[in-house]
């Protein structure tokens, strides 16, 4: 007998200014000591657009202008009776000044400077199609103690 798993859905959000990128150091829950975007769950009555632009403002201060839909990456944890859809925005104008929240540390990244070796394992696969500008879906397998088994990244 298969159980349905649960599905969570989430939002992340990257402010691209090429040659630069804004990533946050997670400071605290899932994905601690990782650089990441910013992003985050729903709130009840919320557009995932919404969610994305207000998880932005929570953890970096800023506001950012619009925001394009990229991607949607699908995360799947051995053991885990849930699944996590994450909705990949970007977005290139902000206002305000990046500010440290109690849950990410901002930063500015020389775009092939990017700490790979310090973020969620899938990010190395998806984030170049998302940096050429290209349209992406992205399925991922982890185990139990977030090592990546597999995965299936395609540029739309
Ligand atoms: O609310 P919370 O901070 O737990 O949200 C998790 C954030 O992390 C959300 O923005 C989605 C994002 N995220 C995952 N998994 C992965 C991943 O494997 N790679 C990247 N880059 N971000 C992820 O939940």
């Amino acid at each position: 007998m298969t159980t349905a798993l649960k599905k969570k859905v989430l939002t992340l959000c990257l402010l691209c200014q090429p040659p630069r990128i804004l990533l946050g150091m997670k400071k605290r829950g899932f994905g601690a000591g990782r650089w990441n975007g910013f992003g985050g769950k729903l709130e009840q009555g919320e557009t995932i657009e919404e969610a994305a632009k207000r998880e932005f403002l929570e953890e970096a201060g800023i506001t950012v202008g619009e925001i394009d839909k990229r991607g949607v990456l699908e995360f799947f944890f051995e053991g885990s009776p849930e699944m996590l859809e994450v909705h990949v925005f970007k977005a290139e104008e902000y206002e305000g000044e990046p500010v440290e929240s109690d849950e990410m540390k901002p930063q500015w990244f020389d775009i092939p400077a990017i700490p790979y070796d310090k973020m969620w394992a899938d990010d190395e696969f998806w984030f170049p199609i998302f940096l050429d500008g290209k349209k992406f879906t992205g399925k991922f397998y982890f185990d139990a103690d977030e090592n990546l088994l597999s995965h299936d990244v395609k540029a739309l």
